[in-house]
């Protein structure tokens, strides 16, 4: 026991769960949240400039490498301006663990008009979060703290919320610190392991379906040893890109794009394993409503299992700890060689890209070769951004970072600071359009103030250019609202501190590549408008 405030309890049990970041905004009533990790150096506290930036900057943090970190920030509007990127993370099974301050207990569950007072604030987390609670005594914040980890690393991982008044915030008492837990996962149900094996053996044609749970579990090498022992060609959800390299054989890349070429392996294909994917809306679209009435599926998550597509097998666990044990099932060793031709499919597959994506497949080709393979590219929604999960070749896990269906504007530039501050080793690129760009554009003075190494770029068509599009197609081409009136990026970037340059996609690879070798805080504007066939939107029907 020992006697602390909740701030520097709440400080104590972070540490011990190894969590060492934290994003937020301070306030008079989350002040002794941050004063808990003042001069504390096993902390990095980064102010952000907007609670979104936040959120955003957490689920980068996370998806880039499966850490968990903090956000701290005051109730109200400060918990409400963080919810978009909390949202964010829920849909795309991403952690973090948020800290909202509170008014003092006694102030609580009225209409007061109490300063920042937003009734229900557990209830409004809890509708985007896996758990979500109030701590109503310091005493109790090391066992909150393990339940919001244990919900986070067993489960799903899903974003967390602990509501702190400010009198638990400021209070002493004597807390208890809890020794560090391994958190167990679920292994799957080894009948059904053993039934799954015997579903994929007896398969002619077998393929596998692989999502973002692939890399949760950190199962990359597990997925590629059991494609191997199957003969089985991978293709992956757009969260799941990474989860095998595109220089593996029997890798197709992923399926967001409408390609009738898929028609070929689908039309052929006995049974799917479905791996660590909820297949999402667009995947179902495109792929999931013509899978193979057989389908083995393994998910962490019992809703998702079946959910889109009745199971002939569904197993509940870790898709590291399924995979591994469906390799033991699988025996002998032997791999088998692939039933469908690969190359040819992606071959092929890269000259419908030539057509459909023109000029989009040049620039991300030309990123590609300019940037080391462990590069990590974070998306916004833009043309360009749209067409990254299924033009760039991806080598490494957590190097493609897409926003999932949830689909925010702004997500690219803190969800990429959040990308560099877990990996500061590699080498990070924001790809933003000039309206997603300015949702969040004031997270360039977090960067900036982070002496960070940041290529951000923005495609500027003056517009809200996907929108314009659609107001084409199905509105007959009246034009609202999609025209935008930008500012002069160049002199943005500059006000930034950052190094700012407008370029032409020809010239887009050198510079990055310059960027890249020069380091610090790069905004790259590419005035970029392409005519003709070019698809907005790969995915849309
Ligand atoms: C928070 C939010 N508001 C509105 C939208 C609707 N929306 C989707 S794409 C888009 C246009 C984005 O424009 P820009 O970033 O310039 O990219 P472009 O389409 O021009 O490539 C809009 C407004 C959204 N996705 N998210
Ligand atoms: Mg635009």
């Amino acid at each position: 026991m020992q006697r602390m405030t909740g701030g520097r309890a709440v400080a104590m049990a972070l540490k011990a769960e190894g969590i060492d970041h934290v994003f937020g905004i301070v306030g008079t009533h989350d002040c002794p949240l941050f004063d808990g990790v003042f001069d504390d150096p096993a902390f990095r506290v980064v102010t952000v400039r907007h609670e979104q930036g936040a959120s955003l900057m957490a689920a980068g943090y996370a998806r880039a490498s499966g850490k968990i970190a903090a956000c701290f920030v005051v109730p109200g509007p400060g918990l409400t301006n963080a919810l978009t990127g909390i949202g964010m993370a829920y849909s795309e099974s991403a952690p973090m663990l948020v800290f909202g301050g509170q008014n003092t207990l006694a102030q609580l569950e009225r209409e007061g008009g109490h300063f920042h007072e937003l009734a229900n604030s557990v209830g409004v987390a809890a509708s985007l979060c896996g758990y979500a609670t109030r701590v109503t005594t310091p005493g109790d914040v090391p066992k909150v703290i393990r339940e919001a980890m244990r919900a986070m690393r067993c489960r799903r991982p899903r974003p967390a919320y602990i509501e702190m008044p400010l009198d638990v915030q400021s209070g002493e008492a004597d807390v208890a610190l809890l020794p560090p837990e391994q958190y167990s996962r679920p292994a799957g149900d080894p009948a059904s392991v053993a039934r799954a094996a015997e579903a994929l053996k007896s398969a002619k044609r077998p393929f596998i379906f692989a999502g973002g749970g692939v890399e949760n579990a950190g199962a990359t090498e597990s997925l590629a040893r059991v494609a191997e022992l199957l003969g089985a060609p991978v293709v992956t959800s757009v969260f799941g890109r990474g989860a095998i390299s595109d220089r593996h054989p029997l890798a197709l890349g992923d399926g967001w794009g409408r390609f009738n070429l898929y028609d070929e392996l689908l039309t052929q294909a006995d049974l799917a394993l479905v791996v660590g994917s909820r297949i999402d809306v667009v995947s179902d679209w495109n792929l999931g409503a013509r899978f193979p009435q057989r389908i083995v599926q393994v998910d962490i998550d019992p809703l998702v299992v079946g959910q889109r597509r009745p199971a002939e097998v569904g197993i509940v666990g870790d898709a590291g700890l399924v995979l591994d044990a469906l390799v033991a099932q699988l025996g002998g060793g032997q791999k088998r060689s692939s039933w469908f031709d690969v190359a040819d499919f992606r071959r092929r597959k890269r000259a419908q890209m030539v057509e459909r994506a023109g000029p989009v497949l040049s620039i991300v080709e030309d990123l590609r070769a300019a940037l080391p393979d462990d590069t990590i590219f974070v998306d916004d929604l833009t043309l360009v951004g749209y067409w990254m999960p299924l033009l760039l070749d991806t080598y490494q896990p957590r190097t493609l970072i897409h926003p999932g269906t949830y689909g925010t504007l702004g997500y690219s530039l803190p969800a990429a600071i959040g990308a560099k501050l877990a990996c500061p080793k590699q080498p990070v690129v924001a790809i933003c359009g000039d309206g997603g760009f300015l949702f969040t554009m004031q997270e360039l003075a977090t960067a900036s103030a982070q002496n960070l190494d940041l290529i951000v770029l923005v495609f500027n068509d003056n517009a809200f250019g996907a929108i314009r599009k659609y107001q084409d197609r199905m509105f007959g081409g009246r034009h609202i609202g999609a025209e935008l009136r930008n500012p002069d990026f160049v002199k943005l970037g500059d006000a930034f501190g950052a190094k700012t340059v407008r370029v032409e996609p020809k010239d887009l690879s050198a510079t990055v590549r310059h960027a890249h070798g020069a380091g610090g805080l790069w905004l790259i504007e590419i005035p970029f408008a392409p005519k003709g066939s070019v698809e907005m939107v790969p995915w849309m029907p």
